[in-house]
């Protein structure tokens, strides 16, 4: 058989388009494809709701890749590693309490285990603005990211969505843009964003999931957007605390949707 390119570029834009299509109406949308918001996609998609999660970078996976100044491995703790072996990823013992797992191998499970399970993951798009209305947040703005890299002066488009995830770690994109943006204030003991703290990973673990939670009518952060929007402190290459943070947020959405699923944190109203 003779392959026609044509054909190629017609499968590659038909499929794309459809996928897309399908797709702009989702009980959540998830900024940001690092080890937090894959980890919460996951949850949800296997617990039957549509889910979408837009990646500005080529590759998912955040800062989960380079494990602690590029040595490639990551560090849980005793209920982290209890999320790995879910996903089915190898850990292995390195002193009582602290597991250690290849961070390739992790980061590749979790986004495998997420798209396998319905997460619709769109890599390239940024997510540069959200939707609003009378109830609060309800969908996001998302563009090419190369037309944010570029510079160009092109409209974006519009994805629906009855919650929206902040899952853009340290930078806390989604935030900045709804303090800058949207009237009201946030759920945060100063109305405002907070800010990270320095390097402790002892609390920056703890407070993580403490700080999963809605910080703006149907906005809910996760993982390091959670400490930084709270004010609580960065932990490093340990990354147990990302995966909690996302299994935690999973069970609220859930659960405000009316869905409470066992093995999953009850429903935390903030
Ligand atoms: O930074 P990232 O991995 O956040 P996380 O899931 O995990 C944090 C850890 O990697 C580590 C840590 C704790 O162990 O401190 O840093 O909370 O993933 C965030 C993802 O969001 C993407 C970004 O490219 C990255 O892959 N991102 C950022 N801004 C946008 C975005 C945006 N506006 N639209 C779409 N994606």
């Amino acid at each position: 058989m003779k392959l026609e390119d044509e054909k190629i570029t017609k499968a590659i834009v038909e499929r794309f388009t459809k996928k897309f299509v399908e797709n702009l109406d989702q009980d959540v949308v998830i900024a940001g494809a690092g080890p937090a918001g894959l980890t919460t996609a996951y949850y949800l998609a296997k617990n039957g709701l549509r889910v979408s999660v837009f990646e500005r970078k080529l590759s998912v996976g955040g800062g989960m890749w380079g494990g602690g100044m590029m040595f490639n491995e990551i560090v849980v703790g005793e209920e982290g590693k209890e999320i790995l072996e879910e996903f089915g990823v190898t850990t292995e013992e390195y002193d009582r309490g602290y597991y250690t797992a290849d961070s390739v191998e992790a980061i590749s499970t979790i986004c495998s285990k997420a798209v396998k399970a319905g997460v619709r993951v769109f890599n390239c798009i940024s997510v540069e603005d959200v939707m609003i209305d009378e109830s609060g947040v309800c969908g996001v703005v998302v563009n090419w990211s190369t037309v944010e890299l570029a510079g160009l002066h092109v409209d974006p488009l519009s994805v629906r969505s009855r919650f929206v995830v902040e899952a853009t770690g340290h930078p806390l994109e989604i935030l900045k843009i709804l303090e800058k943006k949207v009237p009201g204030k946030l759920f945060t003991k100063t109305g405002k964003i907070m800010g990270e703290k320095s390097m402790n990973a002892d609390v920056g673990e703890r407070t993580v999931v403490e700080n999963t939670r809605e910080v703006y009518p149907n906005v809910f952060v996760v993982g390091m957007a959670a400490n930084a929007a709270f004010g609580a402190n960065r932990m490093g290459p340990i990354f147990g605390g990302m995966l909690l943070s996302g299994k935690k947020l999973a069970g609220i959405l859930l659960g405000r949707l009316g869905k409470n699923v066992e093995g999953l944190v009850k429903v935390e109203e903030s």
